[in-house]
């Protein structure tokens, strides 16, 4: 009895694995096992043997499975410590890069835009790209005969066979929303438009779809010299600038009376950009009176209000904030462009630094 404990306890002691150690179980304590075959031999015995044998076999047997389930638990340790020994993690490591989006420059632009003039008291309207042609046209005072329909190069819907009602159309410019913005809201009002519109044009410097914001502003003392203002601060806020001269040439447009195209001072020196100082001039939107016709139209009194009106395309200041000098580049389905231009990540190019010719 002695020499099975010495033989188990040392074989359990040698188990280098569970797989090791389930055979020893077996071959010691198992149903037919070595413990199990001298139970047997007990029915041979005298009573007097087997008061002595049955309980040393019993103690046997306990020994063994304690000596087991330590040795289990011995190795289940060492397992574990192998494990945490050599299968490490480095949490500091970086994380690998992934990829991520960022805002297309005209929606950024269109974003500083509505910013600007939000904290201007203006809100933000929006409306329909495809509307009637009394929405795009006829309200803002441009009839059917005009020759400024001709010029807009407008995208006609088609209408079904014996329908002979006007067209609809891709909207020529935001102007629409604001016509429904009077209806629905009535004077007094503070609006801007930003959002797409469409003209059949395209070559080196006009896209079939481009963006324009407008604004209107209509109250009942609301003269140029607070379109003046408004833009002023608008021009100084979005190019970053302490000052900037504002020169205002008389145009005309036929939603406006007296109309104005806005430029601004400016210098091109060694391909740079400099907004507010020089001595060129450049163009950046068209303004004026609301025409009495117009406000009519909107459904408002023009003997009580009266207004200013402007309207700028987004692309060309994008791209004269941002120094991106290909319009096709907005809409080229190739965006490598865009993480050139430093859109990739936050980080702006400097104004003042990024702009070239
Ligand atoms: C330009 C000129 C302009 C407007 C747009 C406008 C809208 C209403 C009434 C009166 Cl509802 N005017 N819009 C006024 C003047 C100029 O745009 O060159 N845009 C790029």
């Amino acid at each position: 009895m002695d020499d099975l404990k010495a033989k188990y306890l040392g074989q359990i002691a040698e188990a280098a694995d569970e797989s090791a150690l389930e055979a020893i179980r077996l071959a010691a304590v198992g149903k037919k096992g070595e413990v199990a075959l001298k139970m047997r031999e007990l029915g041979k015995m005298t009573p007097e043997e087997r008061q002595v044998a049955g309980p040393a076999l019993n103690a046997l047997k306990d020994e063994i499975n304690s000596a087991l389930a330590a040795k289990k638990a011995g190795l289940e340790d060492a397992a574990l410590d192998e494990r945490l020994r050599t299968e490490w993690l480095d949490v500091t490591l970086p994380s690998r890069p992934t990829r991520q989006g960022s805002l297309h420059p005209i929606s950024q632009v269109q974003e500083e835009i509505t910013a600007i003039f939000a904290e201007m008291g203006f809100s933000v309207a929006e409306g329909p790209r495809i509307d009637t042609d009394w929405y795009n046209f006829d309200a803002l005072n441009i009839p059917g005969h005009h020759p400024a329909r001709a010029e807009m190069d407008t995208f006609y819907m088609h209408r079904a066979e014996g329908d002979n009602r006007p067209p609809h159309v891709l909207r020529t410019h935001t102007s629409p929303v604001q016509i429904r913005a009077m209806e629905k809201m009535g004077a007094p009002l503070r609006i801007i438009c930003p959002g797409g519109v469409y003209r059949a044009d395209y070559d080196q410097t006009h896209t079939p779809m481009f963006h324009q914001v407008e604004g209107l502003a209509l109250d009942k003392d609301i003269s140029m010299a607070n379109l003046k203002w408004v833009l002023e601060e608008f021009v100084k806020s979005f190019f970053e600038v302490d000052d900037v001269e504002l020169r205002f040439r008389a145009s005309h447009f036929p939603f406006t009376e007296p109309s104005a195209e806005v430029d601004i001072r400016c210098s091109w020196q060694d391909g740079t950009l400099k907004i507010g100082e020089g001595d060129d001039w450049m163009e950046i939107l068209g303004s004026g009176m609301v025409h009495p016709k117009v406000i009519a139209a909107g459904g408002i009194d023009p003997e009580v209000y009266q207004g200013f009106a402007f309207g700028m395309g987004i692309d060309r200041i994008a791209m004269l904030k941002y120094g991106i000098p290909d319009l096709r580049a907005f809409f080229d389905s190739d965006l490598r462009w865009l993480r050139h231009y430093g859109f990739q990540s936050l980080d702006m190019p400097a104004l003042h630094g990024g702009l070239s010719r």
